[in-house]
Formats: structure tokens, sequence, C-alpha cells
């Protein structure tokens, strides 16, 4: 394989390691051709501009991107199918939707160059987590409607992967798959890596000691006790991947092998960070819901769309040598955001405690109720082996200590016996709110 100096063509050295102050002028000139054609060519942003009392014509540096109007989700449904798009519709080859359990499903589409520009990014994202041609690319990822799959698939394919398309599901088959084909990356959710892995526990399958050398997960909020457990029970380095179909699917972040953040692709988007309140930038280095604009984008550009993903950025140097900005572990969507007796809670940081507790598996769910007037929290979780009724009830007693004083929420804790709770095939299912079905 080539060395850096002759850099292969997944590893584009003149874009990931551009000068910062030549992305941005590159990310300028991009920006002003993306909402020109927003405006010319979507009807909704034109109007959204008009109601905000801006041209395209007035940005005039990257900061002047606060002056537009943000676009939200419901804009999205609001003109579906195909309202938003930019482009005739036979110019687009392709649509993406989301499930839309709540209501209409929001619809992407992407034109021919839009699919080659995914292809490209998802490449060059692959290359960024450790992947290289030749690698075995086992796809858990759902393939359809949801952007994961296919997205992973074509992109896979670019880098020069072979791709086992397997998506979600028949998980004994996967298993018997990994260990088969030779698997070397794997990609899926976090939490159906952790099915996987069980479920080879189960078969006697040493899934660590195979030839796995590379999780790619992402899709939904993990933590970094879930990636040790990952790493060490499948003998890999898991990798956090990010993205979102409204500005593209997967490929908008990756995390390089320094693990330290994702190198966002700044050539193709543009991020903020803003406070959800006031809907102000926040600074560098703080807290606060990601913004996306789209640079490149023909079907679907997207203005200041509001991922409602919590994250923060920094444009520190990262000892990769890429100079695209880092974003955070996304830790939870503020939409996801639980209020539990006026306090706060995501349901990633009960995750963390959970997974830090001698004996509790990486499996809960939370409960959320009313009792008279008041929220009640209840956390499920179960045992890592089997145990007796008074240990679970020893270990209950922690889980609501530990809790109670590290975020301030009194629940009741359930310890099930492994295998208890739901398995995830996709996109966990963390949490059941029934007060909001009415219960
Ligand atoms: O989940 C795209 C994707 C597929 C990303 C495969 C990575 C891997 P959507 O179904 O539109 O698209 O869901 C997007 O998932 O706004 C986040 O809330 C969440 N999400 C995605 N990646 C991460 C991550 C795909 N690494 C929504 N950490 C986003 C935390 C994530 N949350």
């Amino acid at each position: 394989m080539s060395a850096v100096g002759a850099a292969p063509f997944y590893f584009a050295p003149e874009i990931e390691r551009l000068d910062r102050s030549a992305l941005r002028r590159l990310q300028l000139e991009r920006l002003k051709e993306t909402l020109g054609r927003a405006y010319t060519c979507v009807p909704h942003h034109r109007q959204a501009f008009d109601r905000a009392g801006v041209r395209p014509e007035d940005l005039t540096s990257l900061e002047d991107i606060t002056r537009f109007p943000f676009t939200v989700k419901t804009d999205l449904r609001d003109n579906y199918p195909f309202g938003l798009f930019a482009v005739p519709r036979e110019q687009v080859v392709r649509l993406h939707a989301s499930s839309g359990t709540t209501g209409r499903p929001t619809v992407v589409g992407y034109t021919a160059d839009d699919l080659e520009t995914w292809a490209g990014l998802i490449a060059r994202s692959l290359a960024c987590a450790g992947g290289r041609p030749g690698d075995v690319m086992h796809n858990a990822l759902g393939y359809g409607l949801f952007t994961g799959g296919l997205g992973f698939h074509y992109g896979a394919e670019r880098l020069g992967c072979t791709v086992v398309p397997m998506s979600g599901g028949q998980t004994e088959k996967q298993i018997r798959l990994i260990c088969d084909f030779g698997a070397t990356i794997l990609n899926a959710t976090p939490s159906y890596a952790l099915n996987l892995v069980e479920t080879a526990e189960r078969m006697g399958v040493d899934l660590a000691s195979g030839s796995l050398r590379i999780g790619v997960f992402g899709a939904e909020p993990w933590s970094e006790t879930m990636r040790g457990e990952l790493d060490r029970r499948l003998g890999i380095r898991s990798i956090d991947s990010y993205g979102l179909s409204e500005v593209m699917g997967p490929g908008v972040a990756m995390e390089c092998s320094q693990r330290n953040g994702m190198h966002g692709w700044e050539d193709h988007f543009l991020f903020e960070v803003i406070n959800p309140e006031t809907l102000e930038p926040v600074p560098m280095g703080q807290p606060g819901e990601l913004v996306i604009t789209t640079l490149t984008k023909q079907a679907l550009p997207m203005v200041r769309y509001r991922t409602r993903d919590i994250s923060m950025i920094t444009e520190e140097p990262c000892s990769c040598g890429r100079t695209h900005l880092r974003i955070l572990r996304v830790t939870g969507r503020n939409d996801d955001m639980l209020i539990i007796r006026g306090v706060n809670v995501y349901p990633s940081q009960i995750e963390s405690i959970l997974l830090g507790l001698p004996g509790i598996a990486p499996h809960y769910q939370l409960i959320l109720s009313r009792q008279g007037w008041l929220d009640h929290l209840t956390v499920e979780v179960e045992t890592d082996s089997p145990s007796s009724e008074e240990d679970r009830a020893r270990l209950a007693n922690q889980v609501r200590h530990h809790i109670k004083s590290t975020i301030g929420v009194s629940c009741e804790a359930l310890v099930r016996l492994p295998g208890q709770l739901p398995r995830s095939e996709g996109k966990a299912v963390r949490v059941r709110d029934l007060r909001k079905e009415g219960a």
C-alpha cells in the first residue's frame, strides 16, 4: 500500500489536511452557492429567507450564516414528500425516508452526483476509521429506507472493501458469516453489536480471537463504557460514526485512530453549535445543539438544519494531522431529554452509571410513568450472569443509590436475569414514556 507521500485515492491529504483558512474560503464559496440554489429553487427557503429579511447575497463571511433561518424536521414533514427538493424529481435517482413513528416520514433525495459524493465521503470516513482496500466489511446496518445500510455499502465498495450486505436480524447466521468470510470490519449500531457478541458467546464462538479488527458504530448514542465493553468482547477498536438522513446519512463525521472526537467533513458541511433555548451560537468547546448546513448537496440542500443532537465541537489540531474540526461524542438529542420531577436527564447518563456497576449487563430500559401527580422512573437492567433473587435485590439497591447520588433522581430499579430485556436489531429503544401514552 502506498505511503502518505503518494497518497492512495481514499486518503486525500490535500483536502483532509487543508490549512483551516483555505478550508474556510472553500466553505464560503460553497455556502454562497448553496444559499443561492436554495433561494432560487426551493419556495420554502425563499419564503423563509424573505421572512427573515435576508438574501443569499447578504452572506459575505461564514459568520453571516447566523442571519439565515433554521430548517427543522417539521419543515420536511410540512413539505412532504418532495417539496424541499431543489431539482426536478426526474433528476433524483434515490430516495430514503425516516421511519415516521410520529406522523409522516421525512423523505430525502439524492441526484447521481449526490450519490457519488456520499460514496466518496463514506470511503474517506472508513479510511479515517482505519479501513483499507481489501478489508471485508460485514454490514449489519439496516438496508432499505434507512440510510445506514446502503450508505455504507456503496462507500465501502468505493474504498475497495469486500462488502457483506447482511442488514439487521438473523443474528446467529451473522456470527457464522463473520467467521466464515473473515470479516475485518463490523458496521452496526452499538446496541446490535452487543447483541451479536452475546449471541456469539452463547453459541460458544469467541469473536475476540477472530478476524475482526475495527467496529464502526453509530446511528444512536453510546458511551465510553460501552466502547470499552465492545473493544474487549469483540477484540476490536470501536470507532464512533455520525450522520443523519436530513443532511446526507452516515459519512458526515467519523473518528480517526486517535478516538478523540469525530472529524466532521467541512468541505461538504458547515457545522455550528447553538444554545437550543436562545438559538445563539455557543463558544467553541461548549456543549449545545449541532446545526448543519450542506455545502454540496444538489437534490436536497439543507440550510442550518437543527439536528437536536447535543454535542460540542473543537478545532484543536488532532495528532492524526487532519485539520477538519472534531465533533465530540453525541450524548443524546435534546428531544430525548427526559424531565423527571423537574430534573433534566439524558438516557446516556443513566447508561454510564449502569455500565460502571459490576455485575450489571449493558441492557437497560427506562420506563416513565405518572404516580398520582408525580413522575415515576423505573430502571430495568439485567445481570451479566445468572444470579439469586437476593443478589439481584442487592444490585437493585446499588442502581437506585448510584442514580440518586449522581443525577439526583429517585427511581425504582428492577434487576432482571440475563436475556429478559428486549434486544436491538437496529437502533435500541431505551425509553418508554408512558406519560406520553396517557398511561
Ligand atoms: O442514523 C445515519 C447513520 C447511520 C449514522 C449509520 C451513523 C451510522 P438517521 O436515522 O436519520 O440517520 O438518524 C440520525 O441518529 O440525529 C442522532 O440523533 C443519531 N446518531 C447518529 N449517529 C450517532 C452517533 C442515521 N454516532 C440520528 N452518536 C442523529 C449518537 C447518533 N447519536
